[in-house]
């Protein structure tokens, strides 16, 4: 392939692409061009850029390129997700400040992004930990703070004691830290939340709008936002004034409610248990604190807890229950307590039987009792035992239940979610300060917005150390302030913002990135917004992608968006995996995205990305081949440099058999894209060109039209993959102007009409009809016409008769 040096056209166009401003979208008021907004999920610059990063943004790339091919005014920009974690650790090792490393990764990244060809407009660049990106996050914080949606509590709270910093829930993967892996442990401590938890029903209504995200994505949002609909219901505790609330998603039943159980954390448990069940409470409450959720809650886990010394009062038949502190009752669910019903609730019979405690049936399903087998019945069923309820079924029972419970001011029907507020402080330094003022007199009061930014005083190295404390809280001078509002003696919030609050609205700033009078200028958003497709790993799933949710709809409430969902179209990439596993260290399976693009071009690592799968599969460096990706892009490159006519030349009068299948091919590939089969695509192209070459080396020749056509076509659809090879293709074509903007070809519907065959129908061996059909007809239907035909039916009256079929070609009937 001496002829095919990637180097040398990566070097040639990309300082064409920079010089000309290539892929910039047009901010042209009267641009007529319709608008689309496509965007990757914007990188962490964690050193260079990794296969990872590879996959993404050659998917993104398809995407952005075929809208540019379609006559769109694309939006495609391109920036840096720049505070976080380890930027610190590593500025910790070097003693220098995290700055420093961020921005000279971010660099190295942006100098591989634009090797890497893909068609960023960089006009809009923007990183996230710059004071005039940050300043913004602070903006919005007063906003949210204003309208109550933000807001300091104390509680228990993850804890990551390796960084050293409390998590958000969503951040707490199987009780791990989700950056870091360590076991998350549970801190009481004070912190500021974002009250995510009031929009859990837009959250889950608006879903309704998002019809082109995968299954899988909806599926997890919603059971994280985990609605459920069931009642309250008032427990009076024995030695206490006021009644216990439980939630329950099985009122019906309640008449076989044996026991009572209080979260052993929650506030209740300390205060009902007796002084001689203290001491044994209090241990046992110890050894809990060391799980975390996902420990307490595993179904595989024995059960423990202990008697609270005190009885709770079934409010429908006045019986008597003990009450037990558990770890398998959750202190931030509900209410944290509940009435316990072992006969129809697997986790309170596993309890039941180790303790010891009574099993009532009061739903009858069929199946054997609970207290014998150990397996509770949670199905359909009958009521029994249950007064008022008894014979009707489930659903009936739990209206009727609700009914007497509302009338008797003893519990009324309720919805639960499971989703909890957003916990938005850390205790490090990289990161945007949160924007509040504690004075002993006013309390927390907002930095006013023209004092924005509160930017982060300078340190570096030792000082970042991780200590349990925010390294700000050292900062002294930065700490103590006047208090905005009563100029006395105050200090500032030492803790830093979550970075998923940077990345909650980023997607808006890129509208109008250099705005200084909010956020975002609210006109481009609207011009822009929301976002067409957006492609990024599953990961955030429940992170980033239900953040940016929540953030539209308050700026929707703001009056700063006139959306109410960001993401119109997802799509979640596979990973990049090698000998079947995903990438590490450790198996030393490690391949270098860089080294590819050294030994293979970018075009040909970009193409076998695409073409490895559909989007959303993982790919298997090892069952891929990027050199014979370089050796079709050598071989297209050859057919595009050997046409030889004019390139105003007519296609009309050029060889029907190859402008068929030019066009054939550009039908399929139009569907393809659209559908994002890419992979598919791509194998269609590959076929074009063959059918290319072959009508050069033995049909019409290369002078022949339609071998132009075609491989005109071929540039512009092999520009959504391998945009530096179908660049210089173009040119060799004698094209002017990026074949980025080529426009999309158009397949002739005359062209497309299917080839047909002779069927000849015989009628005991002489000959009596030819029917015209499609070489892919089947025998059901060629028998089917057949005998439907005129000229075969009156030689068939009366005959008993055979039906021989040979499609697509022939049909012997015989008597
Ligand atoms: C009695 C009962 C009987 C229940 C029965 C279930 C089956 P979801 O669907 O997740 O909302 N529950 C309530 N608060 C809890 C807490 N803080 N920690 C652990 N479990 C809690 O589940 C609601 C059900 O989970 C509630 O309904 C309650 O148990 C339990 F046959 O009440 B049920
Ligand atoms: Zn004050």
């Amino acid at each position: 392939v001496s002829e095919y040096d990637p180097q040398v056209l990566q070097a040639k166009w990309q300082q064409r692409w920079e010089a000309q401003d290539t892929y910039r979208a047009s901010e042209d008021a009267d641009d007529p061009r319709e608008r689309r907004y496509m965007l990757d999920m914007f990188p962490y610059p964690s050193g260079d850029l990794h296969m990872g990063h590879g996959e993404v943004f050659a998917i993104g790339d398809v995407v952005a390129r075929y809208w540019m091919q379609q006559g769109y005014n694309v939006l495609h920009p391109i920036g840096w997700d720049s505070f976080g974690l380890p930027a610190e650790n590593a500025a910790i090792k070097r003693n220098a400040h995290p700055a420093e490393w961020t921005y000279a990764n971010i660099e190295t990244q942006a100098n591989s992004f634009r090797r890497y060809g893909i068609s960023f407009d960089w006009s809009r660049r923007l990183h996230t930990s710059d004071p005039d990106y940050y300043r913004w996050n602070q903006w919005l914080f007063n906003r949210f703070f204003e309208r109550g949606l933000a807001y300091r509590k104390g509680g228990l709270v993850n804890w990551c004691p390796n960084d050293q910093t409390v998590l958000a829930n969503e951040q707490v993967v199987a009780g791990k830290c989700e950056r870091c892996g360590a076991d998350v442990i549970r801190r009481e401590l004070t912190q500021w939340y974002f009250r995510i938890t009031d929009y859990a029903q837009r959250l889950l209504d608006d879903m309704a709008q998002l019809g082109e995200w995968p299954e899988r994505l909806l599926t997890m949002q919603r059971n994280w936002i985990g609605r459920s609909e069931g009642a309250d219901v008032l427990f009076e505790v024995e030695g206490r004034d006021e009644p216990v609330h439980v939630y329950t998603t099985r009122p019906d039943t309640l008449f076989g409610a044996t026991f009572f159980v209080v979260a052993v954390d929650a506030a209740l448990a300390d205060e009902i248990v007796t002084d001689e069940q203290r001491a044994e409470f209090e241990s046992y409450r110890a050894e809990v604190a060391k799980l975390s959720d996902i420990e307490r809650l595993a179904t595989d886990k024995e059960k423990t807890g202990v008697f609270l010394g005190r009885h709770a009062i079934n409010p429908v038949n006045g019986e008597r229950i003990p009450v037990w502190a558990a770890d398998y009752v959750l202190s931030d669910y509900g209410h944290g307590a509940i009435m316990a019903v072992p006969a129809h609730d697997q986790r309170d019979l596993d309890f039941a039987l180790k303790f010891g405690l009574p099993v009532k049936v009061v739903v009858h399903t069929g199946l054997a009792d609970p207290g014998e087998t150990g397996e509770a019945t949670p199905g359909e069923g009958t009521l029994v035992n249950s007064g008022p309820l008894d014979g009707l079924t489930k659903t009936e029972a739990i209206a009727k239940i609700i009914e007497i419970l509302e009338v008797d001011g003893r519990g009324a029907g309720a919805v639960n979610f499971r989703l909890r507020d957003w916990l938005l402080s850390r205790q490090r330094f990289w990161g945007t300060p949160i924007p509040i003022i504690h004075c002993a007199d006013c309390g927390e009061v907002p930095v006013p917005d023209d004092q924005l930014p509160v930017t982060l005083p300078d340190m570096r190295g030792e000082a970042l150390a991780p200590k349990g404390v925010s390294p700000l809280a050292s900062a002294e001078e930065w700490v103590n302030v006047e208090c905005p509002k009563c100029s006395g003696p105050a200090k500032r919030d030492t803790d830093t913002m979550d970075t998923f609050v940077d990345s909650s609205w980023y997607f808006l700033r890129y509208c109008s990135p250099g705005y200084t009078d909010g956020p975002f200028d609210v006109e481009q958003v609207r011009k822009w917004g929301p976002i067409d497709q957006y492609v990024g790993g599953i990961e955030h799933a429940v992170l980033h992608l239900l953040y940016s949710r929540f953030f539209t709809k308050v700026l929707h409430d703001m009056g700063m968006v006139d959306f109410t969902e960001p993401f119109k179209r997802m799509l979640n990439q596979g990973q990049v995996i090698n000998g079947g596993k995903a990438m590490s260290k450790s198996l030393g399976n490690g391949v270098d995205l860089g080294q590819q693009i050294d030994d293979f071009g970018v075009d040909a690592v970009r193409l076998t990305m695409i073409f490895a799968g559909p989007p959303e599969d993982d790919i298997d460096w090892a069952d891929v081949s990027p050199a014979s990706s370089q050796k079709f892009l050598a071989r297209v490159l050859r057919v595009m440099s050997e046409v030889d006519s004019a390139p105003d030349v007519s296609f009309e009068g050029g060889d029907v058999a190859l402008r068929k299948v030019t066009h054939h091919t550009i039908d399929e590939v139009t569907k393809l894209v659209e559908s994002q089969r890419f992979n598919v695509a791509v194998a269609r192209m590959m076929e074009l060109t063959s059918a290319a070459r072959k009508a050069i080396d033995s049909g019409p020749g290369a002078g022949d039209p339609a071998v132009r056509e075609a491989a005109q076509a071929l540039a512009v659809m092999l520009s959504l993959v391998a945009p530096y090879t179908a660049e210089e293709g173009w040119e060799r074509l004698g094209r002017t102007g990026s074949v980025a903007f080529g426009g999309w070809p158009v397949a002739d519907p005359a062209l497309l009409v299917q080839e047909s065959v002779t069927c000849v129908v015989q009628v005991a061996g002489k000959v009596r009809d030819r029917l015209e059909v499609s070489p892919d007809i089947t025998e059901d239907e060629l028998r089917a016409l057949a005998l439907a035909s005129e000229k075969v039916a009156s030689y068939l009256e009366g005959m008993p008769r055979k039906v021989i079929v040979r499609a697509p070609k022939l049909v012997n009937i015989v008597p």
